[in-house]
């Protein structure tokens, strides 16, 4: 069976920074090219530096490792990309384009493209938003989600290629600091608590979200790809979600390890994005066509990001 060479953007990123170890076991650390705009001095394996809005510089990466797969993780998320709109727009619709036109003129077998709860807008129902509901996003970072996902579907209907996406909740792990989600207290408090700081937090206490552990997360993009092409029944992308909580029921998981924690919240325009977007959705799609399967509910995340985190500070 021919080596799988596998190209990662946005490498050093909050998603990508774990997916790129994952992908290195699976594959070999000599068959995992990861790509960010700046070098990373830590990382272990092959790096280069790529900007993936320079198509000459993305093909030229392509041709010279031989890339099977790519997985794309450079964007924008959503609250910083409400302080830049169309910058946002043009970063994470240019680059899609650009990952897409290379796979498909190098002849790449698989393309991964992560999208976002936030393709979902104010409109939508709450609870369980189902798969196939209508795409109404509130912020720049939905809007060029939808974009990308369609584009997706495009590439694969027109032109074969095997593109999978994934409608990601709040992803929450140890490996790196908050980034620029509204998801991002999720990340942050954990931080704060283990320091025996209280936390600020800016979405109101009963701000439900679907979330997800970084574990759940990487085990879903492996198993995506890794599914037989038979079974991607949806070409846009998959909802998939591992539990909900609010930032008062988060607080109260940590006051078990912590009792004296303290969450203030003190909403910002953030409150506003993170209210357009499902509490909860329906992952059944994914279920059904690939097995998906969440193994962490908020206690289990709570214990394993308390025990890392102390762990990462002893080092
Ligand atoms: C964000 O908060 O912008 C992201 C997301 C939910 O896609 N974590």
């Amino acid at each position: 069976m021919e080596q799988e060479k596998i190209l990662i953007t946005g490498a050093n990123g909050q998603l990508g920074s774990v997916l790129v170890g994952r992908l290195q076991e699976k594959h070999g650390v000599h068959n995992v090219i990861a790509t960010d705009l700046r070098s990373n001095k830590n990382f272990i394996g092959i790096f280069e530096i790529l900007d993936v809005l320079d198509l000459e510089k993305l093909s030229s990466l392509v041709l010279k490792y031989k890339i099977t797969q790519i997985y794309h993780l450079a964007a924008i998320l959503s609250a910083n990309g409400e302080k830049s709109p169309v910058l946002t727009w043009d970063i994470n619709t240019k680059t899609f384009c650009n990952i897409l036109e290379t796979s498909l003129i190098n002849k790449v077998k698989k393309v991964f493209f992560p999208s976002s709860i936030a393709v979902y807008g104010k409109d939508a129902p709450k609870h369980k938003t189902s798969q196939n509901h209508e795409l109404t996003p509130s912020t720049v970072y939905g809007i060029s989600k939808v974009a990308g996902e369609n584009w997706a579907k495009y590439y694969f209907e027109n032109h074969g290629l095997d593109v999978r996406s994934l409608r990601f909740p709040g992803i929450i792990g140890y490996q790196s600091l908050p980034g620029g989600g509204t998801t991002d207290y999720a990340v942050d408090i954990y931080h704060k608590a283990i320091n025996g700081n209280d936390f600020e937090c800016f979405l109101a206490k009963n701000m439900i979200l679907p979330m997800i552990y970084m574990q759940d997360a990487i085990r879903a993009i492996i198993e995506l790809m890794d599914a037989p092409k038979k079974c991607i029944k949806i070409r846009t992308s998959y909802n998939i979600t591992g539990m909900s909580f609010s930032p008062e029921e988060l607080t109260l998981s940590i006051q078990k390890f912590y009792p004296n924690f303290k969450t203030y919240y003190r909403p910002d325009f953030r409150q506003k994005i993170a209210a357009s977007w499902p509490s909860s959705v329906d992952d059944s799609c994914a279920k059904k066509d690939w097995n998906w399967n969440p193994l962490f509910l908020i206690d289990d995340m709570t214990e394993t990001m308390i025990k890392e985190l102390k762990r990462k500070d002893k080092i």
